[in-house]
């Protein structure tokens, strides 16, 4: 077994997105494409000699390949240490949690979330500090800049390693050590939720179904859900990981998780439902016949986070996504606590977090945490919502009316218009971006604009600005219509459009959502002129 430097040079289009770097599964194998990116990593972090990494993957097609190579790769740059998840499976959150736990000075996530899998699907690859967050847009900016500029990467030729066997093993002078991929996850689960409240509400006949949509989850969810809170086998269902989800789309929303929905649909249908997506990082909710919004989702359990251990003492702030509805905002103006309006991804709550200004943190796109990782976690969202049932007795749908009376609806809707012509959609932000200052104060009808702009952070705690994250027109009475374009895709472009209206009167609490938001809606396609400019009459996925 030896080093070994090898000759490269830069491929282009390595500057990872919103989460990492995601191309087709067919770009990742081509000769050095890991292996450049993977060098970019390590140099830009610099000394990395004698450090933890931990590296796993949501189980995807070229995830087991992917982390032979990293581990090569690692050992020839020197760490002490490797943990990696059996089989090369860790959900995206069971990485951050790993890191945390084992003070590891970062690790590797190899997923593409919610995108598809297999030969011809999406492969995708990210770097988390050793808070266990995703890195800041500085890091990965330094290691976009180090692969433009690559010359050679270092790699041992050593064989590959077991990974479906749990122990330790050597590379070079480094320690591999195969860990089980569920255990340090289940533990923190259950020092944050009421264990036994939730086994006490399954044995009282409470029924379930959670959909682990054929993606990382199944297994983690087999081993909480029925296993230590006792609910009966075969609640999971999609429970086992495949390499290319079956064919599917792994992103848990009413179109795609479609055989839950349709479970959930019946008449006899479980007490509550749940999905999450590709990587585990996802979540979606859903009561008997009744859709919850992630926004929704976020804003009841910020009201009601009490009622688990791991928040007994209450909430330090609440930070959300600038396209998610503002209805945690309302809950966190009654608790008297801090909310922050981060861009869209979930690097821009690490610092937040770590600064202990927010605890819960969510996302419009089913994403939901807090500060017990640095990553968004489906399943802590599913278990979040189990305890809050079983400590009220309440239906899912109860909850959320209830909020709804306390606080006012927010009806929310994300319309994406997906894999459109890249010039046609960068050409429509630009239309926009130059309407802006004409849509000041603007009469629009239904709608009288009080600001319209392009969306600039400015990070709280270490200063930094990250400007162009999303297009906002306002409305008077808080209605909002938001315009960006995704930086996860891989195929052209996709065009999300975030339609929101507040309603007070609780009269109007029950419509159709794609009603209530009709003549915004209207407005949206009008206003970016969205058919001219893409072709397309309509979105692809409505949520
Ligand atoms: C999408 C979502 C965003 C999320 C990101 C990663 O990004 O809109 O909220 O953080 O996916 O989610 P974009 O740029 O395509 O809109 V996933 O579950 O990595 O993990
Ligand atoms: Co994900």
């Amino acid at each position: 077994m030896s080093i070994q430097t090898i000759t490269t040079q830069p491929i282009s289009g390595q500057r990872p997105g919103t989460s990492g770097l995601r191309k087709k599964v067919t770009v990742f194998q081509q000769a050095g494409y890991l292996e450049n990116f993977v060098q970019s990593v390590f140099v830009t972090l610099g000394d990395v000699a004698g450090k933890t990494l931990v590296v796993g993957g949501d189980g995807r097609y070229h995830n087991r390949e992917a982390i032979q190579v990293i581990l090569r790769m690692a050992a020839a740059h020197g760490y002490a240490k490797v943990l990696v998840g059996q089989g090369g499976v860790l959900s995206t959150p069971a990485v951050s949690c790993v890191i945390r736990k084992h003070g590891a000075a970062g690790g590797i996530v190899l997923s593409a979330s919610h995108n598809p899998g297999g030969p011809d699907g999406d492969f995708g690859i990210k770097y988390n500090i050793a808070n266990g967050g995703p890195a800041p847009e500085s890091i990965t900016e330094a290691i976009y800049a180090r692969t433009e500029a690559i010359t050679e990467y270092r790699i041992s030729d050593a064989p590959a390693v077991d990974l479906n066997v749990l122990g330790t093993s050597h590379i070079e002078q480094t320690e591999i050590v195969v860990i089980d991929s569920v255990a340090d996850y289940a533990e923190l689960m259950q020092q944050l939720f009421d264990f036994d409240a939730i086994r006490k509400l399954f044995g009282g006949g409470f029924r379930m179904c959670f959909d682990g949509m054929s993606a990382v989850s199944g297994p983690y969810a087999k081993a909480i859900i029925e296993g230590m809170l006792g609910a009966p086998a075969g609640t999971v269902i999609n429970g086992e990981p495949l390499e290319d989800f079956g064919g599917l789309h792994p992103d848990p929303n009413p179109v795609n998780a479609a055989q839950l929905i349709e479970i959930m649909a019946a008449d006899d249908a479980p007490d509550f439902g749940a999905a999450s997506d590709g990587d585990g990082d996802r979540n979606m909710i859903v009561g008997r016949k009744f859709d919850v919004t992630p926004s929704d989702s976020l804003a009841v359990l910020a009201a009601n986070a009490t009622v688990a251990p791991g928040y007994r003492a209450g909430l330090k702030g609440i930070a959300r996504s600038m396209p998610t509805s503002q209805a945690s905002d309302r809950v966190a103006a009654a608790l008297g606590i801090p909310s922050f309006e981060t861009p869209t991804g979930w690097k821009f709550f690490g610092n937040l977090l770590d600064a202990g200004q927010a605890t819960l943190c969510g996302e419009e796109s089913y994403g939901t945490g807090s500060d017990h990782i640095r990553e968004k976690d489906g399943l802590w969202a599913v278990l979040f919502w189990l305890n809050l049932l079983a400590a009220t007795g309440k239906s899912v749908e109860e909850l959320v009316s209830e909020h709804w009376a306390r606080f006012g609806r927010n009806y929310y809707s994300r319309h994406d218009y997906e894999a459109v012509e890249t010039k046609g959609a960068n050409e429509l932000m630009d239309s926009l971006r130059i309407k802006l200052a004409t849509l000041q104060g603007a009469d629009l009808g239904a709608y009288v604009v009080d600001f319209a702009d392009d969306f600039e952070y400015t990070d709280p705690i270490d200063g930094s600005v990250s400007k162009k994250q999303g297009i906002r027109i306002v409305m008077t009475n808080g209605s909002r219509i938001v315009f960006r374009l995704s930086g996860t895709g891989t195929e052209g472009a996709t065009l999300r459009v975030y339609l929101e209206r507040y309603e007070a009167d609780p009269e109007l609490h029950h419509l159709p959502t794609q009603q209530a938001l009709s003549a915004l809606i209207l407005l949206a396609e009008q206003v970016a002129g969205i058919e001219g400019w893409t072709g397309r009459a309509r979105p692809t996925v409505t949520t």
